[in-house]
């Protein structure tokens, strides 16, 4: 079995981003050992406080912004980082090259249950003598990523990580703390039986995602003709593995629960990172109206629709929307 670092060099992955990637996987290391401890470290619950979004923050969700924002500031590797819990982006290395988006602990309001959470990361390059505080360099599509992966910690702690050549598994080895190449290229089948949406939001969402949630519950007495399964873990980090490892169709639709607050998946560090992985792995990420990777954004915690996964099931879901 081959560890990260001459798997990403073969890939033809530049020594500083190799680096960049290490750190990141340094501290998602410290939080999977964190969240192996549970209630032992004293870290399950909510703190006081609410983050920029209004979501009230677990302490695992600020221990874990903690460490990847101290161990990237401090490696000299960025030049500027955004992330889930911090209100603004963060200046770093003003000659570094590279810039990185983070979701510390998606699905962090599983930790006090013991249930699936991740880290995502996007990385993307910084434009050439652009200024580290400002927060217009993160303005790229998700096409222009570097790399980007997931770290989930559930009975084994995995890593996804592409750098646009397949997307590829890793697991971590615990007794010596290394990623071990345990999938060389995850290929998302093309035809699936399994969605994943939070049906409780049914109600407040467009006609298009209530047509074809109905067909797909009709089973083979509708015009789908086939029944379906559904799955929903509540951190898309664990709906996203499922997908990566046996295909499916995940989706977080607009809905109108909330007019201030169309979409919920963010798309520096959720809906991006995912999509590339997604790609890679020969699946489709859309947003219903578009590719997601071709979304140009507009400001660091802006959110979008997500649909995405085995291809055939996405564009059948796509159809609907025309
Ligand atoms: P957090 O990152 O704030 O924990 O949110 C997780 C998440 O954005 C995404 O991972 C899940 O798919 C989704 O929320 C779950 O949403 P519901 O609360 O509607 O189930």
């Amino acid at each position: 079995m081959r560890r990260l670092p001459p798997v990403l060099i073969e890939d033809g992955c530049s020594r500083e981003l190799l680096s960049l990637i290490r750190t990141i996987l340094a501290a998602c290391k410290e939080i999977s050992f964190r969240v192996g401890q549970g209630a032992l470290s004293g870290v399950l619950g909510s703190t006081l406080d609410e983050n920029i979004q209004g979501e009230t923050q677990k302490k695992l969700d600020v221990l874990s912004n903690q460490l990847l924002k101290d161990i990237l500031l401090e490696s000299g590797y960025v030049k500027a980082i955004a992330s889930e819990e911090e209100d603004y982006t963060v200046a770093g290395n003003p000659d570094a090259e590279y810039i990185v988006a983070f979701d510390p602990l998606d699905g962090s309001s599983n930790t006090d249950i013991n249930s699936l959470v991740g880290t995502i990361f996007s990385i993307m390059r910084a434009p050439k003598d652009s200024d580290p505080a400002d927060e217009r360099i993160f303005m790229q599509p998700g096409h222009q990523q570097v790399a980007a992966g997931y770290v989930l910690y559930g009975p084994c702690t995995t890593l996804a990580l592409t750098i646009g050549k397949g997307t590829r598994i890793f697991t971590l080895d615990k007794t010596h703390g290394s990623f071990m190449l345990t999938e060389e290229f995850a290929k998302i089948p093309e035809d699936t039986k399994e969605f994943a949406i939070n049906a409780s939001n049914q109600r407040h969402w467009q006609p298009a995602m209530q047509n074809y949630v109905n067909d797909l519950l009709a089973g083979d007495t509708g015009p789908r003709g086939k029944n379906f399964n559904m799955r929903w873990i509540a951190a898309m980090v664990g709906d996203v593995h499922r997908v990566l490892c046996r295909g499916g169709l995940f989706t977080y639709p607009a809905d109108t629960k909330d007019p201030n607050k169309p979409f919920k998946l963010r798309l520096l560090y959720e809906a991006n990172p995912m999509a590339m992985l997604v790609e890679q792995a020969g699946g489709i990420a859309h947003t219903g109206q578009e590719r997601i990777l071709e979304i140009d954004p507009q400001e660091i915690h802006q959110r979008v629709s997500v649909i995405l996964g085995s291809k055939n099931e996405v564009e059948a879901c796509l159809g609907y929307h025309k």
